[in-house]
């Protein structure tokens, strides 16, 4: 199939699942051209098969906004009837559905056929989607795609209910490719490459993120503050975004600034996961909890909050532990409790990474999307 895709391109998981769908599909012998205002942050490199085309957005005196979402049309439009695209997959639905509800127009007026697919990801629905200047406009591209996906159960309920949508939605979860994402392979090796951020005997806590107030960033250093006035540990924080300041102030508050250590964002965040013991994800909302997915995959579990679509991925007590939000003191004794029980946290990373590999593996969900995108083009033909 010869396959478009748009993302959002910066960090952020619907840009990161739509990237290594892309990746996925163009290793499995698919053409994949991604569409987007820059190319995405994970597609580095030039990978066979995969082709990016920008969208340049002119800018006018007369335009206060520049309207990306129309020149996201054009481009939309442009590139499916150059490449001959079977079809379009969005991720996240504003605006991407509206641009690809405009470029299936004008390909019709055209003769040319574009379905497209829509993938809702998490705040698309449940926060900004929500806001009454986007609610009916999201509601109608969510209505008029040719076939949508939700990655959680979840997600699928809250569109559900909250835009009245009364079309089908298929839940096809987030994936991770358990050959990227992996343990160490000894545990040799393992000790030897955590001497750089650790004492030998400290523990690794690890937070990615796009630092947003969802993430609750705040709570990861409160319940990391907790933490060690029990077990020497370091935590590291993957990512950034607008409440990295607060969480550096906190540190430095706090007096521990010396085992916190901002990293920035990462572009192998393959090769940071496996070093750590816990994964701390307390989040306001997850529709999925992607980070912590890639975390199980390489043998961490996470300590999170009981969101969203947080269960469906995290079982507790047996892959990772939830707590409500913004409960840190429970937090912080889960993680304790775990890191003083090396037995009980090794039985967890095994499960964890057995999850992963059982139920998130990219082999056995990728072939779920090809089989829909056949679905949706059997049924649009
Ligand atoms: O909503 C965000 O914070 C960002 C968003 C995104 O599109 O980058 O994340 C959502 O999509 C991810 C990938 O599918 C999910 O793993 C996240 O759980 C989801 N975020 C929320 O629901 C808050």
């Amino acid at each position: 199939m010869r396959i478009g895709i748009t993302c959002y391109p910066t960090y952020g998981g619907s840009g990161v699942v739509a990237t290594e769908l892309g990746i996925e599909l163009a290793s499995s012998g698919h053409e994949v051209h991604f569409i987007s205002y820059s190319q995405p942050f994970r597609l580095n490199g030039r990978n066979d098969g995969i082709f990016y085309h920008e969208v340049p957005v002119s800018n006018y005196p007369l335009f206060e906004f520049p309207p990306y979402d129309l020149a996201l049309a054009s481009r939309m439009a442009e590139v499916a009837e150059l490449y001959e695209l079977d079809l379009l997959h969005v991720h996240y639905a504003i605006p991407h559905s509206v641009s690809a509800l405009l470029a299936r127009q004008m390909l019709a007026a055209r003769g040319r056929h574009l379905p497209f697919v829509t993938t809702l990801h998490g705040t698309d629905i449940t926060l900004v989607g929500l806001d009454r200047s986007y609610l009916p406009i999201t509601r109608f591209s969510i209505q008029q795609s040719d076939g949508v996906t939700s990655i959680s159960n979840y997600l699928k309920k809250k569109t559900v209910e909250d835009f009245e949508i009364d079309r089908p939605i298929e839940v096809i979860p987030n994936f991770v490719n358990c050959d990227v994402y992996t343990p160490f392979k000894d545990e040799v090796v393992r000790t030897e490459a955590r001497k750089r951020l650790a004492k030998p005997g400290e523990s690794i806590l690890i937070h990615l993120s796009n630092f947003r107030p969802v993430k609750r960033v705040v709570d990861v250093v409160k319940v990391f503050a907790r933490v060690v006035e029990h077990v020497p540990a370091q935590l590291l924080l993957v990512g950034d975004g607008p409440d990295r300041s607060s969480a550096e102030w906190l540190a430095h508050d706090l007096h521990i600034n010396d085992r916190v250590h901002f990293l920035g964002k990462q572009d192998r965040v393959n090769e940071l996961l496996p070093l750590a013991d816990l994964m701390l994800m307390p989040s306001e909302l997850e529709s999925f909890g992607l980070a912590a997915l890639e975390a199980m995959a390489c043998k961490v579990p996470t300590i999170a909050t009981r969101v969203g679509g947080v269960p469906e991925l995290i079982d507790d007590g047996l892959t990772g532990l939830l707590y409500p939000v913004g409960d840190v003191e429970n937090m912080a004794a889960g993680a304790v409790g775990l890191l003083k029980d090396r037995n009980r946290l090794d039985i967890m990373r095994d499960e964890a990474r057995k999850t992963a590999r059982s139920r998130f593996c990219s082999t056995l969900v990728i072939p779920l999307y090809e089989r829909f995108y056949e679905k949706v083009l059997s049924a649009t033909h």
